[in-house]
């Protein structure tokens, strides 16, 4: 029996015949600056769960300045990076993703999206000029989750609620549990000699929180998961942010607007590098759906706080359907 080294083995988990995708046209786009493109706001969150927007306000100086930063970072040797380690729940990852042995070809930074978040171990490994990072994380947080709220009021004025804060309140909460995550993955060259298979740069999911924001360089690798069960590749755009409807939009939304699953995969040549913005509530409060939005239908959703969702999303695998647990039979 020939022993395979331990690297060797664990690249092998995320090797996968993946059926070749082409990238998709269909990707619905919507432009913040046109009050009326609420509706296809919502189509496409019911449709997709997943639409691109422009005009979006956020400062291009911000988005560069982040990126810059995360790419120093992760161009450090890794003994440094590992200063930062483990990502538990905030820290630096590398190829491990979550507490139940899912993987992927992917470092990150898991950090919290509160302001003054950077605790002392990660200030250190952003050495001499910490004060850079942190300005640098704290204007890109502030930015995005300010276009997450024009969203989330958006998508309020499009459903016809009356408040159309009852989505943003949450995220504006001092208390909101909203995280910050910078990927970073590597070229992998090897896998252009594997005909037919790809490598899994972070599994698929969905996520658990209500809105994910997401912005990449120009290095294709990410999927979603349409209707049908089939998958598609999404275009990379540097000029746009990519959203995402997550599992507690769903539940709020009484299954209406679907929380999209999405994975990426390696690129052999280049590397990726994403900044995605998990828009979460306070840990107490309550994911029901919205009163307004019920009108005598049933709710497809036992009641649960976030915490209580939380906390079972982060004991599940990343492929789970983290849901189902909470839906009423
Ligand atoms: C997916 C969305 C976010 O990246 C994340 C991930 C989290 C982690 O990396 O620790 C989880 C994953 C995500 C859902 C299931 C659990 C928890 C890894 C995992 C296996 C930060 C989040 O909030 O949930």
């Amino acid at each position: 029996m020939v022993l395979l080294p331990k690297p060797a083995l664990e690249q092998f988990s995320l090797i996968r015949n993946i059926k070749p995708t082409t990238f998709f046209s269909g990707i619905p786009l919507i432009d913040l600056s046109n009050p009326d493109s609420k509706h296809l706001l919502v189509k496409a969150c019911e449709e997709f769960g997943f639409f691109k927007v422009v005009n979006h306000g956020v400062p291009l100086e911000s988005i560069l300045k982040l990126e810059s930063e995360a790419v120093k970072f992760f161009s450090l040797p890794l003994s440094e990076k590992e200063k930062a380690a483990p990502p538990n729940p905030f820290g630096y990852g590398n190829k491990s993703i979550g507490q139940n042995g899912d993987v992927g070809w992917v470092e990150y930074l898991l950090l919290t999206a509160n302001r003054e978040s950077i605790s002392q171990r990660l200030s250190s490994v952003f050495g001499d000029n910490p004060e850079k990072f942190r300005r640098a994380l704290n204007d890109y947080i502030s930015a995005v989750k300010k276009m997450a709220c024009e969203i989330l009021e958006m998508m309020a004025d499009g459903l016809r609620i009356q408040n159309r804060n009852v989505l943003s309140k949450l995220l504006k909460d001092e208390q909101s549990d909203s995280v910050l995550r910078l990927n970073h993955y590597p070229p992998c060259p090897e896998i252009q000699a594997l005909k037919d298979h790809d490598m899994i740069g972070f599994g698929e999911h969905t996520d658990p929180q209500i809105i994910s924001v997401l912005r990449s360089n120009n290095t294709s690798g990410l999927q979603i998961s349409l209707n049908d069960g089939s998958w598609v590749s999404v275009p990379p755009d540097l000029s746009s942010f990519f959203i995402n409807v997550s599992d507690s939009l769903q539940v709020m939304t009484n299954g209406r607007f679907k929380s999209v699953r999405h994975r990426v995969l390696a690129n052999s040549m280049k590397a990726r590098v994403s900044m995605i913005y998990f828009g979460g509530p306070p840990l107490g409060e309550k994911i029901a759906p919205l009163p307004s939005l019920m009108r005598g239908k049933e709710s497809l959703y036992r009641e649960f706080t976030w915490f209580e969702y939380k906390r079972s999303a982060y004991s599940s695998r990343l492929a789970d359907n983290k849901l189902l647990l909470f839906e009423r039979i």
